[in-house]
């Protein structure tokens, strides 16, 4: 076994040690996750940020878990780019509705200058002045281009790194593990902050999502926001039939994020339609603290926030108050509450 050290300031996190972390007992691991978390975060506080897709369908990029790629027959609608106004209001609704981040996606291979890349940056400005804080995932992106973004009042991009370098050919072939690395150092060097997980379930081993936590966490700094997507297994894709991801493995994966990443917010993303309250309150201990809001992902249907916040309620957990969050209606959101039955 490799005790290639990872190639970063944080040369002390050598591969090997991030596999005694994932490899330790679950409930171990938990126990250390729930720890760190505590330590440096509120551990009854849980971000709900809310996705919108702005470009849907078309994208010439061929990865196999994407509803959303032109290489396979899924029955997703293709849709042109959305008017900024539409998006405000989308933004205003979703702040009513208890998210405080906004997420806009574009299913785009790269981002190209012109008119469209410039009604992105006035739709970045119009989910700013709706209260939320913002984010986008757009695919590729060149140094100028996120500079531009970053002026447009954009908070963080989002950029997967999906899953470890020597699983990323069976996964994708249109684009390289490298390409992704060159676009999130564009985002970093623009001041933006960087939102990077992946994808689980994909037919990935063990070592492969150690590769992927070693590869997130030696990132200077570690990304701020970590998604981890369970895969939504969409028909058409050529990961329709892969089986679900047993539970203790996202619980794994989520502890061991925790553990390398202790300042990061990491999301319980993509799949938790799928995931029992039971999962989802051991994810919340591990240290998830943060979820996708609203009954829409991109293109697949999410839990309801109706049942998001009962079950943050059961737990003893609430929301992130939205910068200027006040009206009587949105603050029953974000109170604490004891137990009543
Ligand atoms: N085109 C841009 C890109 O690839 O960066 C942005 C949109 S893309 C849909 C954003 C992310 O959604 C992907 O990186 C992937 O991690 C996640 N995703 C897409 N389809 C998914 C699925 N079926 N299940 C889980 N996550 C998925
Ligand atoms: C992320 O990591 N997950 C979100 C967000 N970033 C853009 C997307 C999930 C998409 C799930 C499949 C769909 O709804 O199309
Ligand atoms: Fe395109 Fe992004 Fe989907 Fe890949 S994940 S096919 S780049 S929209």
């Amino acid at each position: 076994m490799s005790q290639a050290p990872c190639a970063s300031p944080r040369a002390a996190l050598h591969r090997n040690d991030v596999e005694a972390t994932y490899r330790r007992g679950l409930l171990e691991l938990v126990f250390e996750a729930a720890a760190v978390h505590r330590q440096a975060h509120d551990p009854a506080e849980v971000q709900c940020a809310s996705l919108l897709s702005v470009k849907t369908g078309g994208c010439a990029e061929n990865c196999s878990y994407c509803p959303q790629s032109a290489h396979y027959r899924t029955g997703v609608e293709p849709a042109p780019l959305m008017e900024v106004e539409a998006v405000g209001e989308a933004a205003r609704s979703a702040r009513a509705g208890g998210a405080d981040r906004f997420c806009l996606g574009a299913a785009w291979r790269e981002v190209h200058d012109g008119p469209e890349f410039d009604r992105i940056l006035a739709m970045v400005g119009a989910v700013k002045k709706a209260g939320l804080e913002t984010c986008v995932t757009l695919g590729m992106l060149t140094g100028p281009q996120a500079v531009r973004l970053r002026e447009a009042g954009l908070d963080y991009y989002n950029h997967n790194l999906d899953t470890g370098r020597a699983f990323y050919p069976r996964i994708v072939t249109t684009r390289c593990y490298d390409d992704r690395l060159r676009t999130l150092e564009a985002v970093r060097e623009a001041g933006l902050k960087v939102c990077c997980g992946g994808i689980l379930g994909m037919g990935e081993s063990h070592d492969d999502r150690i590769d992927l936590l070693c590869e997130l966490a030696r990132q200077t700094p570690p990304p701020e926001s970590v998604p981890i997507n369970a895969l939504v297994a969409v028909e058409g894709t050529p990961l329709a039939e892969r089986p679900p991801l047993p539970w203790d493995h996202l619980v794994r994966v989520v502890a061991t994020a925790r553990v390398l990443m202790p300042q990061a917010r990491i999301r319980l993303s993509a799949g938790r339609l799928q995931m029992s309250d039971t999962l989802q309150a051991l994810c919340f201990l591990a240290g998830a603290n943060s979820i996708f809001l609203g009954d829409r992902l991109l293109t697949t249907p999410n839990a309801d926030a109706g049942d998001d916040f009962a079950l943050l309620e059961r737990l003893g957990l609430h929301a992130v108050r939205p910068r200027g969050a006040g009206t009587a209606a949105s603050d029953m959101l974000y109170e604490k509450k004891e137990v009543t039955s």
